[in-house]
């Protein structure tokens, strides 16, 4: 076999001789053209080999395609893939092919705007459970809100549907969302709560839901160490604020991780405490969308400042923890960067996966070892990344704890 392909591959070797010839300087042509040949023949070899020896390069693989505004995915035990379209649809991958058929159960969302059906996550005992969660946009142009829904999936359907939360206060605009949701080894839920683009100074305040992380237990209760339960003046699901747009969160070891966008430039990212504050509005390296200054401070006392912030923006939309390290998608770069966790620092390895180049909204970590990626728009795709080269490795052996 071997052999045999050896024999199909000379005559492509052939073909390069000549061009390489063209390539070396003109008085090379004055010796001998026996010499030459001898030369061509060795380089030939020397091709030949080093083509023979090298293994096919790393290729990206779709999954599925046509998929109609896609907003998030994750795998089930089983090996399916259900993936969300923001208009209320739950997609099922099967085998490697997107089917027709869709899971019937799925809440009424609002889809304008931003809003519609956003996140889906398996619950980490799924396999006992069978429980999955959603969050979506719910209500009507004049009164909307995220909402967070559990569900049981039976086959293709959604039972035994349970509201867990509602963002409050209802709000009067179809923009900033958030929707990230997250579970923690103990089991509660982490979700994203944006700022609703109008309300940016309430993430400042407790007294409601924008521009926050909450935490709940996946009944909807509220667990009773969250950092403001004992507080009148504050709501107990809350666990973080101080934040504008949160797409991303990732669980890497015992810390959570979340990106959000910024306004025009001031996109982050952050290492989550419960009970600190992020700084939207009062800080942010970003100016407003019309040019005008949002706030004089970069800085203030009692706010943490991002651990990557990137300025100009690149619209961070999810995160990924993987193999040791964060990697970060984005909609108007629309790359994979790779962020390398050092201690408490974050190093930012910019773009990988060079063939990846479009608005991307979702990424994963799948479990067979590869990372999966969502594009964006009417007619988007899931991909399978191929595992990155040893060369192109930076930190596996830098997990956190
Ligand atoms: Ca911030």
């Amino acid at each position: 076999m071997r052999q045999l392909s050896n024999l199909f591959s000379v005559p492509i070797n052939l073909f390069s001789v000549p061009i390489n010839l063209f390539s070396v300087p003109i008085n090379f042509f004055s010796v001998p053209t026996r010499f030459i040949l001898v030369l061509a023949s060795a380089f030939s070899h020397c091709v030949f080999a080093q083509t023979s020896l090298s293994p096919a390069p790393p290729v990206s693989k779709t999954i599925a395609k046509g998929l109609d505004s896609p907003w998030a995915f994750d795998f089930l035990p089983n090996g399916d893939i259900l993936v969300t379209e923001r208009k209320g649809k739950l997609r099922v991958i099967q085998n490697g092919a997107l089917m027709g058929a869709d899971i019937s159960g799925i809440p009424d969302v609002f889809y304008a705007g931003q809003g519609g059906l956003l996140d889906v996550m398996i619950d980490r005992d799924f396999a006992t459970n069978q429980r999955l969660y959603l969050s979506y946009a719910w209500g009507e142009r004049g009164a909307n809100a995220l909402r967070i829904m559990s569900a049981k999936l039976d086959g293709m359907q959604l039972r035994e549907q349970q509201i867990l939360f509602t963002a409050q206060p209802l709000k009067d605009t179809s923009h900033h969302y958030a929707g990230r949701l997250l579970q923690l080894a103990d089991g509660t839920l982490l979700a994203t709560v944006g700022d609703g683009f109008d309300f940016r100074e309430q993430a400042q305040t407790l007294d409601n839901h924008f521009g926050k992380v909450i935490r709940i237990n996946n009944d909807g209760t509220v667990p009773d160490d969250n950092p403001f339960y004992d507080r009148n003046d504050a709501l107990p699901e809350i666990w973080s604020y101080g934040h504008r747009n949160q797409q991303g969160l990732a669980l890497a070891g015992q810390h959570v991780y979340e990106n959000e966008h910024g306004p025009k430039g001031g996109d982050e990212v952050n290492r989550l405490t419960p009970g600190n504050n992020y700084g939207w509005p009062v800080i942010t390296q970003g100016i407003d969308y019309n040019g005008a200054q949002i706030t004089p401070y970069q800085e203030y006392e009692g706010m943490e400042q991002p651990g990557i912030d990137w300025t100009p923006s690149i619209a961070p939309s999810s995160m990924a923890f993987h193999e040791g390290d964060l990697y970060v998608t984005s909609l108007v770069e629309g790359r994979v960067r790779k962020i390398q966790i050092d201690d408490s620092h974050l190093i930012d390895h910019g773009p990988v996966f060079p063939e990846v180049d479009e608005r991307l909204r979702d990424i994963a970590s799948g479990p067979d070892g590869h990372l999966y990626v969502l594009t964006d728009g009417h007619n988007a795709e899931l991909i399978q990344l191929p595992k990155e080269s040893p060369s192109n490795k930076v930190s596996s052996s830098n997990a956190p704890e």
